[in-house]
């Protein structure tokens, strides 16, 4: 008999539900293992659909979301049909650019189109003969007893399904995460933010890109923010982020000009005037949510990933890329426990829960500080500072944007190191400044100064890098 046979149990079913980018990329990871796969997916199949209506039309993907995609097979093919962003190009109010490069060559962030990743990782699914995509599947409700899940079709009609596993992977406003919310000793917590964002296209300029096309487009006006990111047809896809009273003031084409005018002039000719007053209305803005929640899982029957367990907010550029993460994370535990879920899911929540936490909280963080106290002077300034530290100290000062986005350092642990790295230059700093204070002194005292007064506000910059650390 062949040894196949004596172990002649079942495939075990996984119902992963949601197909957007973490439910279609797990697919592949859960048919790479053997599983029967179902994907239940509650639009219709956006390869064939008309109009595919959706968030952001493009995402900066870097280091942890490629390393998913390389474990399916899938990055140099995703990797291609991505724009490298080697740095950022900052724009201030006078129109002057100033790039600056996110690391050594090499280190780029990539620019790739949601629509065009998802359909590629849903097709990329279904070459395992062992994945269904169900779409048209919403689901209604499951039984966190049971394990049955009730979805609805778009005519109405109704189906109930078993799986051996369910895999929540149905974005940010979860339903299936709505059956731990019911239980005791679930832990949740869920913000939204005074902003929204709103999404304007830059169309190409006499056939080719409007702006240099391998940056990432940093708008930097404290609480109004927009950036830029390039896709292949050569256009820009616009994001104001601002808050939702400000969006509300602006109730005409004019007014629309007005605040361009004052805030992002060099983008009006590169938008365009008509254009700008037309799409400024053709979508409210959007509105940004931040999850956070534990455990992560119900006994050997039901996990959360992606967005469904931790949703960020974008100013990191990472909830994709630790949704992408948490699909390895999983995988690596399937191989420590050979594939029983009694053991691996509790696992699964003990290792994840804090690092998508401090993920949650860095780019809340970001946020908050962005928005507080960064414009294109203080951005330029911090990056400098960052860059040149890590070049004095190469191996004991990294920057936090570096650790986060181009290792896979564990998110929980950048952050520790990040802290540490904080109180180390700090205390570099008050050496420094005892001894320039004490220097100082002396030559003052060698040449006493001719001018009656000299005054040099450092203090101000000083205080601000010492409260808010370098990131
Ligand atoms: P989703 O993409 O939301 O997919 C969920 C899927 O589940 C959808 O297809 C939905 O139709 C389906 N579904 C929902 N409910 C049900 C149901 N009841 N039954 C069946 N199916 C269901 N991340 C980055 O890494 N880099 C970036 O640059 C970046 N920029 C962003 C910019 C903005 C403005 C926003 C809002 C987000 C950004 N993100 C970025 C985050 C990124 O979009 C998300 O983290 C990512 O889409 C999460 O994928 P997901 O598969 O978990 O959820
Ligand atoms: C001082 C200076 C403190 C997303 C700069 C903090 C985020 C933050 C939304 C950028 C890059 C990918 C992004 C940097 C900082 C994407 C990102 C950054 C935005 C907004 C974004 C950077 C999509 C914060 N990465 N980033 O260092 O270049 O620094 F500006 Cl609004």
């Amino acid at each position: 008999m062949e040894p196949a046979e004596i172990k002649s149990e079942k495939k075990k079913v996984v119902a992963v539900v949601g197909g957007g980018l973490v439910g279609a990329l797990n697919a592949c990871f859960f048919a790479k293992r053997g599983f029967d796969v179902q994907v239940y997916e509650s639009r219709e199949d956006i390869r064939t659909a008309k109009v595919v209506k959706g968030r952001s039309i493009n995402l900066a993907l870097s280091h942890r979301g490629r390393s998913a995609l390389k474990h399916v097979g899938l990055e140099e093919k995703i990797v291609s049909q991505g724009i490298p962003m080697h740095a950022r190009m900052i724009h201030s109010l006078n129109g002057k650019q100033s790039p600056i490069p996110y690391g050594k060559k090499g280190q780029f962030i990539l620019s790739v189109d949601r629509a065009n990743l998802n359909k590629q990782l849903l097709t990329e699914a279904e070459t395992y003969p062992n994945t269904k995509l169900n779409f048209d599947h919403k689901l209604q409700d499951w039984n966190a007893e049971t394990g049955a899940m009730t979805f609805v079709r778009a005519d109405g009609t109704k189906q109930q399904i078993l799986a051996d596993l369910i895999v929540g992977c149905d974005g940010a406003f979860s339903s299936i995460r709505k059956q731990f919310l019911r239980r005791s000793r679930f832990n949740y917590s869920q913000t939204y933010i005074p902003h929204g964002y709103m999404e304007l296209t830059m169309p190409p300029r006499d056939g080719d890109f409007a702006m240099k096309p391998n940056y990432l487009h940093i708008w930097p006006r404290n609480t109004f923010m927009m950036i830029a990111l390039p896709n292949l047809d050569k256009t820009f896809t616009c994001t104001l982020f601002m808050p939702f009273e400000n969006f509300e003031e602006i109730t005409t084409g004019d007014e629309v000009l007005e605040f361009f005018q004052k805030y992002f002039p060099d983008a009006i000719p590169l938008i365009g005037v008509e254009a700008l007053k037309c799409d400024y209305f053709r979508l409210p803005a959007q509105a940004m949510v931040s999850v956070k929640c534990s455990p992560y899982h119900i006994a050997d029957k039901c996990v959360l990933m992606g967005d469904a367990a931790h949703a960020v907010v974008p100013f990191y550029g990472q909830g994709m890329n630790a949704g992408f993460e948490d699909c390895i994370v999983f995988d690596e535990i399937m191989d420590q426990f050979n594939d029983d879920l009694s053991e691996v899911l509790p696992e699964y929540t003990r290792v994840r829960v804090p690092d998508d936490h401090a993920i949650a909280d860095l780019a809340m963080y970001n946020y908050i500080e962005m928005r507080a106290h960064v414009n294109s002077k203080w951005f330029l300034f911090r990056k400098y500072v960052d860059n040149f530290l890590h070049f004095l100290m190469p191996r004991t000062i990294v920057p936090l944007y570096t650790m986060v986005t181009f290792t896979r350092t564990r998110y929980h642990q950048a952050v520790e190191r990040w802290q540490w790295q904080n109180k180390v230059i700090n205390r570099g700093l008050f050496f420094c400044g005892t001894g320039a204070v004490l220097g100082g002194s002396y030559l003052l005292f060698k040449n006493p100064p001719n001018v009656d007064k000299i005054h040099i506000d450092v203090e101000k910059m000083w205080n601000r890098l010492l409260s808010t650390g370098t990131s």
